[in-house]
């Protein structure tokens, strides 16, 4: 199958790319490198230290015998998405070329416009140009499960049935997230349900939960690894977690500590997204699916990370802080997750099985994490 990645220089194109290429998949990747600018920005670095887009395509080169394919540009140049699109042909685009940070977008209005338009805008143009040079293209778009927020009912997988005084139909459930970023995904998801209505698209919404790691199969040296962040806005709650173990610092599930949310691991996001790639919906169908293992809340991932770092010899601390977001707290959460496990999804790991290679590995790297540990503690406001 010929894939295009969008995004292939991020935590998930990265390894995504190298995977589905062992598959004997023909991968072309996009990125105009904004996350490693826009991580910068905040004054951090990727834990592992990452090579430039040109050395790790030399490297898989090296190792493999296989060649990736990339083109540097921007998605939302609507010229530049439309010749790629027309060039290749893609029989799947994997679209993981947004701006991934809620605290990112909550910094002020130039954060929102540029998340909100770089994502909006990016995809539409994926949209059209699909639509153009590409029709039978399934797009594979990643989506989060904070589009649905932490409503007080189950979260089924894109669609409900409800009864409404007296009549019946199947219908999008409410979308109710907690951040400008958020929203980018929310008005995603209505534009690509849209034109697989129009036009007869065939694309996959994946509803993602956080996820977490640094350990794929074919990240086999260091100059093949991905990227990891640790900093408030670009660090996800577990990895920040595992971080702030590794050099020392008590661990900061904010407020009640009662957040709860679904989470996957690299490899195993790796593995849905290559089965959603490998098993497309039909034509003028959009499909969601939920993309998470395990539910915990922010009190439980810290308790895992402690007593697995204990493992390591590291007498990690629990520190609730004051909740820089607005959010609750304590509260109901119970998604399903029934479409990936059909398609063959099996977790590769427990939490704590994964966390004892996560840990390790990250403690390679500890002189980085501490050399930008200023950025860890969270200074964005979601009340400004
Ligand atoms: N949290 C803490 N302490 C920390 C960091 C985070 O308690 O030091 C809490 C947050 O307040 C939140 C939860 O942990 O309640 C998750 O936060 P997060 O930063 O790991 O995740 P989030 O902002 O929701 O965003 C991440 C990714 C995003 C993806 C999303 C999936 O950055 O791209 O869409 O996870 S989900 O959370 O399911 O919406």
């Amino acid at each position: 199958m010929k894939v295009m990645i969008m995004g292939m220089d991020g935590y998930l194109g990265w390894p995504l790319a190298m995977h589905l290429s062992a598959r004997g998949h023909n991968v072309t990747g996009i990125d105009n490198f904004s996350r490693r600018r826009n991580v910068e920005e905040l004054k951090s670095h990727s834990a592992t230290p990452i090579k430039s887009m040109s050395d790790r395509l030399k490297a898989y080169q090296r190792k493999t015998g296989k060649k990736l394919d990339f083109y540097e540009g921007d998605l939302t140049k609507t010229d530049f998405t439309d010749k790629i699109i027309a060039e290749e042909k893609p029989d799947c685009i994997v679209h993981l070329g947004e701006i991934p940070s809620a605290p990112f977008s909550m910094i002020d209005v130039e954060h929102c416009n540029y998340t909100q338009t770089n994502n909006i805008v990016g995809t539409n143009n994926i949209l059209f140009a699909i639509k153009k040079h590409a029709p039978k293209c399934h797009l594979l778009k990643l989506g989060t499960m904070g589009e649905y927020g932490t409503p007080n009912i189950d979260i089924p997988e894109g669609f409900f049935e409800i009864e409404y005084r007296g009549r019946k139909d199947t219908l999008p459930f409410p979308r109710q997230p907690g951040s400008w970023y958020h929203l980018s995904k929310v008005h995603d998801s209505h534009n690509i349900m849209f034109a697989c209505k129009i036009w007869g698209l065939a694309s996959t919404d994946i509803m993602q939960g956080v996820v977490h790691g640094i350990v794929t199969d074919e990240m086999t040296s260091d100059d093949l690894l991905t990227r990891f962040d640790f900093d408030e806005a670009w660090g996800t709650a577990l990895n920040r977690f595992c971080a702030q173990a590794v050099i020392g610092n008590e661990l900061t599930p904010y407020g009640k500590g009662g957040q709860t949310r679904g989470y996957i691991a690299l490899r195993d996001s790796v593995q849905c997204m290559t089965l959603a790639a490998e098993n497309p919906p039909k034509d003028g169908e959009y499909r969601v699916l939920n993309q998470f293992d395990e539910t915990y809340s922010v009190n439980d991932l810290a308790k895992h990370v402690v007593k697995v770092s204990g493992e390591f010899g590291i007498d990690a601390k629990i520190w609730s802080i004051e909740n820089p977001r607005l959010e609750k707290e304590e509260h109901y959460y119970h998604p399903d997750r029934e479409k990936l496990p059909a398609l063959g999804f099996k977790p590769t790991n427990d939490l704590d099985a994964e966390l004892r290679l996560t840990i390790p590995k990250l403690m390679k790297y500890r002189s980085r994490i501490e050399e930008k540990k200023e950025a860890i503690m969270p200074k964005i406001k979601w009340r400004g």
